[in-house]
């Protein structure tokens, strides 16, 4: 298939409360929102990168270029027999996975429409749902960070996930902890401590997590293989996994018990299912992490979730957690298992509201194939 035209948007969308976690505060979401035309059909994906290079060193300034000067004009370029094929097409630029995958998610979301067949089942998904928690931002005191674990609880979810910081850490979890004793529970440091946390580290093993993500550098597999050793709380790796290889590198290393995968965070849907494959054959369970996600990237990780291997609850809330009004006209809502459904019909099946989209659009590039238009 010849892609005949590529749109990339950025938006603001507000969230519904800000995000803050131990590096950096959001409120809203500054994502990168493309559209690919070919034959007829339409695809719809998203690099949900942000307005600084906090959680990865991209930026939606850089997606952005990187999309127009590059990876847009070799997608044109090329011819695609499989949505499999286009990390290929993308291999001889280095990084910038996110400005790949929003591309790679379009083209799958493209052949799946073209197809008549759900990306969940281009994937290789079995399930029908997937079991989701959701991600508790740093709070300004104890008090108020039961209120809102109370109000997820209440909305129906059934795993939380505690952002964590020096200072931010075994209290609140120790507080949560004690007012649940059965939640299921885990932390997120985001890369802030250092191996020499490890005692302190250690504290949290009290508090029955199911895991401990990515406590040191953003671009460490090492450390946090000897850390792994120090602490009783599975170790699992976010930030540190951006290709097949890295997770190879962890599992050899003894790194890690779990992996969080984003496929935006690895480059695309392809490679992150070579990861999720990879570590079923070792054993090592996988989730679904999340990024904060419109409507569109939320539709795309419900569907990889979707697979075997994703044993644990997934970051992916339904679309009211983070927005009062998403660019989707069909949102995800929660099932009272604290599960998402999901989407059976064609491509990832987020039905986009081209109104609002074009409301919340701040700027917006257009290339077509053979010149820009
Ligand atoms: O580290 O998992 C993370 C959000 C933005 C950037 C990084 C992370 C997160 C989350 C939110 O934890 C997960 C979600 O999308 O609900
Ligand atoms: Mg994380």
């Amino acid at each position: 298939m010849k892609i005949e035209r590529i749109e990339l948007r950025r938006i603001h969308m507000p969230y519904v409360r800000p995000f803050e976690t131990s590096g950096w505060r959001h409120e809203g979401s500054d994502a990168v929102i493309v559209r690919v035309d070919a034959e007829g059909a339409t695809g719809w994906g998203e690099s949900p990168v942000s307005d600084g290079p906090w959680y990865n060193e991209e930026t939606f300034h850089t997606a952005l270029i990187m999309q127009r000067e590059f990876l847009a004009p070799m997608l044109l370029a090329a011819d695609i027999d499989r949505p499999g094929n286009v990390s290929g097409v993308f291999k001889r630029v280095r990084a910038n996975r996110m400005a790949k995958a929003g591309l790679e998610f379009a083209v799958w979301d493209l052949f799946g429409r073209a197809q008549g067949v759900s990306l969940s089942s281009l994937l290789g998904g079995t399930r029908a749902e997937v079991a989701v928690g959701v991600s508790v931002p740093i709070h300004a005191s104890v008090e108020a960070l039961l209120e809102t674990v109370e109000g997820y609880l209440a909305d129906g979810y059934g795993r939380v996930k505690l952002k964590i910081k020096p200072g931010w850490d075994i209290e609140p979890t120790r507080a949560v902890r004690e007012r649940w004793p059965d939640l299921l529970l885990q932390v997120d440091g985001n890369s802030i401590y250092r191996l020499e946390d490890a005692e302190h580290l250690r504290q949290l093993d009290a508090f029955d997590l199911l895991l401990n993500e990515q406590p040191l550098d953003h671009d460490d597999i090492f450390d946090h293989a000897k850390l792994a050793r120090l602490i009783e709380t599975p170790v699992c790796l976010d930030e540190s996994i951006v290709s097949p290889d890295h997770a190879r590198w962890a599992l050899e290393l003894d790194a890690c018990g779990v992996i969080n995968i984003k496929p935006s965070r690895i480059g695309g849907l392809a490679d992150a299912v070579s990861i999720h494959d990879m570590c079923r054959d070792a054993g090592i369970p996988v989730w679904h992490g999340g990024m904060l996600e419109t409507g569109i990237g939320r539709a795309i990780s419900v569907a990889l979730a979707s697979l075997p291997n994703f044993s644990l609850p997934g970051d992916i809330s339904a679309n009211d957690r983070y927005f009062q009004r998403d660019i989707v006209t069909n949102p995800f809502s929660l099932n009272e298992d604290s599960t998402l459904t999901v989407p059976a019909g064609p491509g990832h099946g987020a039905q986009v509201d081209e109104a609002y989209l074009d409301e919340v659009t701040v700027e917006k590039v257009c290339l077509r194939r053979n010149g820009s238009g």
